[in-house]
């Protein structure tokens, strides 16, 4: 059931191959009516939000609600199962815990609207919606790179609800589960991953503007080539990444380079940063060398640099009761699991700022994520979602 249920929603994508599916889209926007007919089939209440997030509830005896939802949206030519897994099996589990009758909790599942950050340089906007961290303004400053902000994107995709910035107060517990997106539990045959903690990430866009000009009248030690000294900048970057070693992690992702001419001195690249490390401190560290190396790189190229740090998620712990629970649910459904930390940046990492929180991990086939490549068995995808509908079980029928 949930490989079919995979396969269906990876057909609505803008692009192949793989899966294209950016937040306010096309094929975004008939995902998610297609996920609200789902919920309101299998008797759910659905109801969405101002930012578009959708949810569909199991009214229990208490309001108090036990959440458990992943993200819509993909990156670009990404995989069928990331964040599309999570909705998946929460709408699945919740709809079988719903047949033992009215909860005692309510039941509910959410689909974020948009976690990646692929479209709009603002990763987690559902999950911050929901823990009142986005007003009005975030909507209207933060663009794309047609320079289309998020408001615009948000009413040409019909949601016109008014934004308003205030946490959910009403949620008793959250739980998500998610592809592994590396290879630890592949390479150790583990059917579950128990998060302990999700790395701390920074994301950031560098300008370097230096002089565009003649490519072949322009003397080596004349010019001020921006992408030599970009590409400076990146070489030090990776090397001083690696002196440091594990578990930090650093990439350049995305670059544009102006005016992009075989037989121009570029005058102005941008190029992207995003770091990631268990801890704050290594991360403000890591930030704090980058930022001098750069401007002390870029002066000697008699370049000119800005940076924009558009992303701080700090490192978050998942609850510790919650996933004492779940691994004791795997012992007794003989599921093999084993506790680890998350590379990757997750809603979960959000919602645990707000309320109680898990997230599970399913292996991934050769650790490979964000690509058309990426794959989870059937049978690993069903026993994730046995161990949610028995946990959604104990703790919403008490
Ligand atoms: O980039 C990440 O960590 C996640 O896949 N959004
Ligand atoms: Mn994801
Ligand atoms: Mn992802
Ligand atoms: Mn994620």
């Amino acid at each position: 059931m949930m490989q079919t249920q995979i396969d269906w929603l990876s057909t609505y994508t803008d692009d192949t191959p793989g899966v294209t599916r950016l937040l306010y889209s096309r094929s975004w926007c008939e995902a998610r009516s297609a996920l609200m007919d789902w919920m309101t089939a299998l008797g759910m209440h659905v109801y969405e939000d101002a930012v578009g997030n959708v949810f569909g509830r199991v009214e229990g005896r208490s309001p108090e609600v036990i959440l458990t939802g992943s993200h819509l949206d993909s990156v670009a030519h990404g995989g069928r199962f990331d964040g599309a897994a999570g909705v998946i099996a929460s709408i699945l589990s919740v709809a079988r815990a719903a047949e033992n009758g009215t909860p005692d909790y309510t039941l509910e599942v959410v689909v974020f609207c948009e976690e990646e950050g692929s479209r709009f340089p603002y990763a987690c906007l559902g999950s911050h919606y929901v823990a009142g961290n986005v007003g009005p303004d975030v909507l209207e400053k933060t663009v794309d790179a047609d320079g289309i902000s998020m408001e615009k994107a948000r009413k040409t995709a019909g949601i016109t609800g008014h934004i308003e910035q205030n946490a959910r107060t009403d949620i008793r517990r959250f739980m998500e589960l998610h592809i592994e997106q590396g290879g630890i539990l592949e390479h150790e045959g583990c059917a579950v991953g128990l998060v302990e903690s999700i790395v701390g990430q920074r994301r950031m866009y560098i300008d370097v503007t230096g002089t565009a000009n003649h490519a072949g009248t322009t003397p080596m030690d004349l010019r001020s080539d921006a992408m030599e000294a970009s590409a400076s900048m990146m070489s030090r970057m990776a090397a001083e990444a690696r002196r440091r070693g594990a578990p930090l992690t650093a990439t350049v992702g995305e670059m544009q380079v102006s005016p992009n001419t075989v037989n121009v001195i570029p005058g102005h690249v941008r190029f992207s940063l995003d770091f990631r490390h268990p801890e704050e401190e290594a991360l403000a560290s890591f930030q704090e060398w980058v930022e001098q190396t750069f401007s002390d790189t870029a002066a000697h190229y008699g370049a000119s640099i800005s940076f924009d740090v558009f992303m701080k998620e700090a490192p978050t712990p998942m609850d510790h009761v919650m996933t004492g629970e779940l691994e004791s649910f795997c012992q007794n459904e003989q599921l093999s699991c084993r506790r680890m930390h998350s590379g990757a940046g997750h809603d979960a990492q959000v919602l645990g700022r707000i309320t109680a929180t898990a997230l599970l991990f399913v292996p991934s086939w050769e650790g490979i994520s964000h690509s058309p490549e990426e794959y989870t068995e059937p049978e690993a995808l069903e026993a994730g979602l046995t161990l949610m509908t028995n946990a959604l079980i104990s703790w919403a029928y008490t």
